[in-house]
């Protein structure tokens, strides 16, 4: 053969070979892509840089993070938001760490959500030789998650993600964590053999259809309340089954409280909601059905004082079994997902369901209204410096007349009152800190809000809670996003105005920088900056950041001495009989 030929030939067959191979990394994206998992949140960088690189050509979106704590809390609230796992891609050992806070928060909060992290060699990390970022990563996972798993061979790499997704999404949801030691994503093995070994996950979360008989229990407890209530938790918003639970509230005709993340299942302004009237119904109602709602502290545990001493008879609707009896008996569990649960409650009441007792009814009713009666006045307060009432009440307006965008919200007192003055109206448009009341979900929750969803989004942030995913801003500008962040500035935690009894010149711990001008920030990177100094200027500069969908940041004036000490909690703060010295 002539050398020309032989080299052709020669160059044929290592492209056919190439052709013939795939390895970790592509193997990996498909394996994502088959199960609908289009977007990643991380922080790249060794081993992960060319994999997110490689995800991205591939069609997939990455939305590439300034801290992995905020990767973290975008895919969780993704996974909350479109009940499949929100994924987010971590680099190994701290970056491993920085993801998660997120991971366990999402576990606790039930959000499903996958980590996949790179990790170093195993060879090197089992013998402790100091490896770069070298650490155990899925022994320190395991006990933060719902469950862990790691590959190291890329033929399993499909059954790895199957796992991952499986156990992220069936049963209650919470976070998984995957672990992929760097050189697994360099393997090469047969294209159409990785091509086989992919699992497209069949029913990643099956219907838990309750039994006939503990449906009949409920129904038989329900029915014999007096005063019964309702109560919505997260769960219920998570399951999607709007149109059921709205058809059974109604068709009930029982008050119904949700809990934070449940506002808009029903529109906070239903004449049934119960939400200004919520230390009445918890005293007083003798039958209470949760859906989705775990008796945890965000209820006191279900008894004590706001229970009051009237005895209370509890049904409960949840997925998972352990839930039941957590904290007090409940005399009618029933285990199932919240769809299948609440359907067959509907087939099982009849035509003639009776109403629940009117003096019960009125007795909430008029309780509700003088609540909101006596709130209305302080909401339409114009004051300046702004207090939180009648900054709230102006973006209480901006909610109304924009129903479908979705509100982030975190801090102390603004969180807090937030909750009860902003009225929601629609299902899973109010994002908040959840079970653990944890700063620093803002921006993350934000940016896949706005990702996920395509909405406008209200962040309503304190000073505090905002710092801690600050600098997540210059994301936001980045992939211009429709996000309009309101700091509610009022110089510190809880309030601005502590001091240092001892004179020294360091301030006291609750206290920040005086007049700090965040919407310097958003300028840094690009986006719009405003300072608000009166609900009305306020109420106009968040209409305009979400007529023109521009990345806004607002600083919001607020009076350092409006605030109280732990927002509405600061009961839960230890004291001692010691007096203060
Ligand atoms: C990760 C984390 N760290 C610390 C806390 C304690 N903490 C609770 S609320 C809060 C900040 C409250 O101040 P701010 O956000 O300014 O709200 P304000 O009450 O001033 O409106 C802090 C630090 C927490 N909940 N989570
Ligand atoms: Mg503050």
């Amino acid at each position: 053969m002539a050398e020309a030929a032989v080299k052709a030939k020669a160059e044929t067959t290592t492209v056919e070979a190439e052709r013939e191979l795939t390895d970790g990394f592509h193997l990996i994206i498909d394996a994502l892509k088959l199960n609908g998992l289009n977007t990643i949140y991380g922080v790249p960088g060794i081993p992960i840089s060319d994999f997110a690189r490689m995800a991205q050509a591939a069609g997939i979106r990455v939305i590439s993070f300034r801290h992995e704590q905020h990767a973290g809390n975008a895919a969780a609230i993704a996974g909350f938001l479109t009940k499949k796992p929100g994924i987010c891609l971590t680099v190994s050992a701290p970056g491993f760490l920085n993801g998660l806070t997120a991971l366990a928060n999402a576990t606790t909060n039930c959000f499903p959500m996958i980590q996949i992290s790179g990790s170093s060699e195993r060879e090197v990390v089992d013998l402790q030789q100091g490896d770069y970022e070298e650490m155990d990563q899925l022994a320190i996972a395991k006990p933060l998650c719902k469950a862990a798993f790691r590959v190291l061979h890329a033929a399993d790499i499909g059954i790895g993600v199957a796992r991952a997704i499986r156990a992220a999404v069936s049963g209650r949801p919470g976070g998984v964590y995957l672990d992929l030691p760097a050189k697994l994503f360099g393997q090469v093995m047969d294209a159409e053999a990785g091509a086989k070994s992919l699992v497209k996950v069949i029913d990643p979360a099956p219907a838990q259809i309750p039994a006939p008989a503990a449906v009949k229990r409920a129904l038989d407890v329900l029915k014999s309340a007096k005063r019964p209530l309702i109560i919505l938790g997260k769960g219920a918003a998570y399951a999607q089954a709007d149109d059921a639970i709205r058809a059974l509230v109604e068709k009930s005709g029982i008050p119904f409280l949700p809990m934070s993340m449940a506002k808009g299942l029903l529109p906070d302004t239903h004449s049934q909601c119960a939400g200004a009237a919520r230390s009445t119904v918890l005293k007083d109602s003798d039958v209470v059905m949760l859906i989705g709602a775990r008796l945890n502290w965000l209820l006191s545990h279900g008894k004590g004082k706001s229970w009051g001493d009237a005895p209370k008879k509890f049904i409960q609707i949840d997925i998972e079994p352990k839930e039941m009896d957590s904290n007090v008996e409940i005399v009618a569990p029933l285990v199932g997902d919240i769809g299948s649960c609440v359907s067959a409650l509907l087939e099982g009441m009849d035509a003639k369901w009776p109403a629940p007792p009117a003096d019960w009814v009125n007795a909430v009713k008029t309780k509700k209204d003088d609540n909101i009666a006596k709130m209305a006045p302080r909401l339409m307060n114009n004051n300046s410096p702004m207090d939180y009432h009648g900054a709230l009440g102006a973006l209480r307006t901006v909610i109304k007349e924009r129903p479908d965008a979705i509100l982030v919200n975190e801090g102390a007192n603004t969180l807090d009152l937030a909750r009860g003055i902003i009225d929601m109206y629609q299902p899973r448009k109010r994002l908040d800190v959840g079970t653990w009341g944890v700063m620093g979900i803002g921006m993350g929750f934000a940016i896949a809000a706005a990702i996920e969803t395509g909405k406008p989004v209200l962040a309503v942030e304190g000073d505090s809670a905002f710092g801690f995913s600050g600098m997540e801003v210059e994301t936001i500008c980045r992939y211009y996003l429709p996000v309009c962040v309101v700091i509610f500035n009022n110089n510190g935690i809880y309030r601005g105005t502590d001091v240092n009894p001892t004179g020294s010149p360091d301030v006291a711990p609750m206290v920040f920088v005086k007049d700090a001008r965040y919407d310097k920030m958003m300028e840094a990177f690009g986006g719009v900056g405003v300072n608000a100094t009166t609900p009305d200027e306020l109420k106009r500069a968040v209409n305009k950041a979400m007529d023109s969908g521009k990345p806004t940041l607002i600083n919001a004036v607020i009076d350092p001495a409006a605030g109280s000490e732990s927002g509405r909690i600061g009961n839960l703060n230890p004291q001692s009989k010691l007096r203060k010295k």
